[in-house]
């Protein structure tokens, strides 16, 4: 059983704008795996190994297979009671914002309409020379070398952010401008190692936010925060839409 503060609903209830960040915590309980719990998807290959360009050029054959393995989780997975409860936050404000680290698109699959994908999206791919997106048969049909090219015969990579890249136009700022307006800030299923992402809950604070944690554990940055819920997003977040529904039924004095 989930307990929130009083701060927390109260604050949900009487918010103008909300902005919720994701991490891959919330997609574990749809089956995919995170990157740095146990057995997760860097236990046994660090990142600087695979989500980096260089790793990619150096070794496309392993990269490419990683991902083609990854797609396949995410093309398989369903979106949980946690990707559909904020999906049915979002119905409550007019302004809402959902930033996901996530490149699985289940926030999208469960209904959520105002979704800013800060890392891209794995389904997608595209030709690292000439720039050109990917088709189906271009990631599924390898080379004679064993890899995927595109027919001008540049490499094909995913269509995702790694670790010294910029992030897609426009995202960074999208995102930033939610944290700075917003109200109640939720930051769910994230580690907050990864950078500019973990900073947009502090930037929330900083501009006056009440930011709250949901998360099995504990992340790099709870104690600069206002609030941790501890227990699985798909539990945490249907009691939680459950109680500020509630909340919002209740005639206020
Ligand atoms: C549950 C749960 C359940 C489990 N319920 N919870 C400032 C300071 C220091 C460094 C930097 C900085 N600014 C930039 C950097 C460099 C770098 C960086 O951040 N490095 C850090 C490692 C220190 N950042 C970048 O390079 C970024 N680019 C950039 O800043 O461009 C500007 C620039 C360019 C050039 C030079 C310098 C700056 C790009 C970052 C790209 C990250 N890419 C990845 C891979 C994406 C593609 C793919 O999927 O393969 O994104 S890395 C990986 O980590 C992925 C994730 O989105 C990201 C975050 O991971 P996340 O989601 O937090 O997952 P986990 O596994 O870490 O945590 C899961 C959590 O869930 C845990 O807390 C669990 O407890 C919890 N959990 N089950 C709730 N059921």
């Amino acid at each position: 059983m989930s307990s929130f503060s009083a701060e927390l609903i109260n604050r949900l209830t009487t918010a103008d704008s909300v902005a919720v960040l994701t991490g891959a915590g919330i997609s574990a309980e749809s089956g995919i795996p995170t990157f740095r719990d146990p057995g997760g998807l860097w236990e046994k290959l660090k990142p600087e190994e695979l989500a980096n360009f260089d790793a990619f050029m150096a070794n496309p054959q392993l990269v490419q297979g990683w991902y083609e393995h990854r797609r396949h989780v995410v093309h398989d997975a369903q979106p949980n009671a946690g990707h559909v409860a904020l999906a049915e936050l979002e119905r409550l404000y007019e302004d809402f914002t959902l930033i996901t680290q996530n490149v699985d698109d289940l926030h999208t699959r469960a209904g959520s309409r105002h979704v800013v994908e800060l890392h891209g999206n794995i389904m997608r791919n595209y030709c690292v020379s000439c720039g050109r997106p990917a088709s189906e048969k271009d990631v599924s049909t390898a080379s004679d070398t064993g890899v995927f090219v595109c027919p001008c015969g540049g490499l094909i990579r995913p269509d995702v952010v790694w670790f010294g890249e910029m992030l897609p136009p426009g995202v960074v700022e999208a995102a930033d401008a939610a944290a700075r307006r917003t109200d109640v800030f939720l930051s769910i299923g994230t580690s907050a190692i990864v950078y500019p992402a973990a900073a947009l809950p502090i930037t929330a604070r900083l501009h006056g936010a009440y930011v709250a944690e949901v998360n099995v554990r504990e992340s790099a940055i709870t104690d600069q925060l206002d609030e941790v819920v501890i227990g699985p997003a798909g539990e945490v977040l249907p009691a939680l839409l459950e109680t500020v529904l509630a909340s919002r039924r209740t005639p206020r004095g």
